[in-house]
């Protein structure tokens, strides 16, 4: 069914919990009015800062997100969380887990907790997410966090797009080598060792510390991502995070590196809708119908791929 969309968008602008609920479903559903929503929110957007908060399941990483709105919320502004579950049957609100986890934050409307899934839409969720932060910037959120668990390569991308990223460790996971292999410390602008609480901490933060040093020699004035400890259960050190990420955010904005990472992200942004238009016309009738005669050609000997995909992409754009 249709709906209204600059009603949607405006009742979403004033805060409301349902209207940035019915937003997020278009993008998670792929809606076909998509196009339309976000044409309506563009003016709107650019005024959340994106927080990515990612590390292996079990880390803490909801925990700590409830214990970010938490101070962030104390400080007055308005949070949105994005819980960016591939893996999850669930949508539409927050996992059963974190709903207890952040549920104290449940009936605040200076809070928008919503998890997504992105039921196996072509582009993913390199395509869903940076759509779903629009809606959540243009609803007026000051502070953006997305949670992902950074396992898979789609969920170190959706990390990387952030403004800021946090990567969460927790000692006794063999987590520092594991990151290490996941590629997730060159993402990480801010470490965060959770579960401070539980033996093996200050090793974590050794052999963290030691892995991030070996890294090239820094310039002056070049970004020396801090590690931060954490009992995010009871709220310890999460004050700290907070800082670290003011400071990180103030750094950008002092060499320009916030608005060259927001380009670099609105050109991914664009590429992978664009592939994924592609994609969808090759999955067409007509795409396919394409394809598979080109693909005689090849195997004639006829034509060469390169030529093919030229075709291909001419015969799809009408370029
Ligand atoms: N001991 C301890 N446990 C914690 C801490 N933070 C979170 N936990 C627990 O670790 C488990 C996983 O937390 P969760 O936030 O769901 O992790 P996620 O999978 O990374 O989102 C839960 O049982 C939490 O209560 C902490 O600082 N110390
Ligand atoms: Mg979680």
């Amino acid at each position: 069914m249709a709906v209204d969309v600059p009603q949607l968008v405006a009742q979403a602008r004033r805060g409301r919990p349902r209207a940035v609920a019915r937003l997020i479903s278009l993008v998670e559903g792929a809606s076909p009015q998509l196009r339309e929503v976000m044409a309506e929110l563009a003016p709107l957007t650019g005024g959340a800062y994106v927080v990515g908060l990612t590390g292996s399941p079990g880390v803490g990483k909801s925990t700590s997100t409830s214990a970010l709105v938490s101070e962030y919320r104390k400080a007055g502004r308005r949070v949105g969380v994005l819980a960016v579950d591939p893996s999850s049957p669930f949508s539409g609100g927050a996992l059963l887990g974190d709903r207890v986890r952040m549920g104290e934050h449940a009936s605040d409307p200076g809070v928008y907790i919503r998890s997504m899934a992105t039921r196996g839409h072509l582009g993913g969720l390199a395509w869903a997410a940076p759509q779903a932060i629009r809606v959540l910037d243009a609803a007026g959120c000051e502070v953006v966090i997305v949670e992902t668990v950074g396992v898979g390569q789609s969920e170190v991308e959706i990390a990387s797009q952030a403004d800021t990223s946090v990567v969460l460790l927790a000692p006794g996971m063999g987590d520092g080598i594991q990151a290490a292999k996941a590629g997730i410390l060159e993402i990480g602008d801010v470490f965060v060792v959770n579960k401070a609480d539980r033996d093996g901490a200050g090793a974590t933060v050794r052999e963290l510390s030691h892995m991030l040093g070996l890294g090239e020699a820094r310039k002056p004035g070049d970004w020396r991502p801090p590690v931060v400890r954490t009992v995010a259960a009871r709220g310890e050190g999460v004050a700290e995070v907070v800082e670290a990420l003011e400071k990180h955010r103030a750094w950008m904005e002092e060499h320009g590196v916030l608005a060259s990472r927001r380009r670099a992200r609105a050109a991914r942004e664009v590429e992978t809708i664009a592939v994924t238009a592609l994609r969808e016309r090759i999955g067409d009738l007509g795409g396919a119908r394409q394809l598979d005669a080109l693909a005689e050609r090849i195997t004639a000997g006829a034509l060469d791929p390169y030529a093919a995909a030229d075709e291909l992409v001419a015969g799809l754009t009408g370029t």
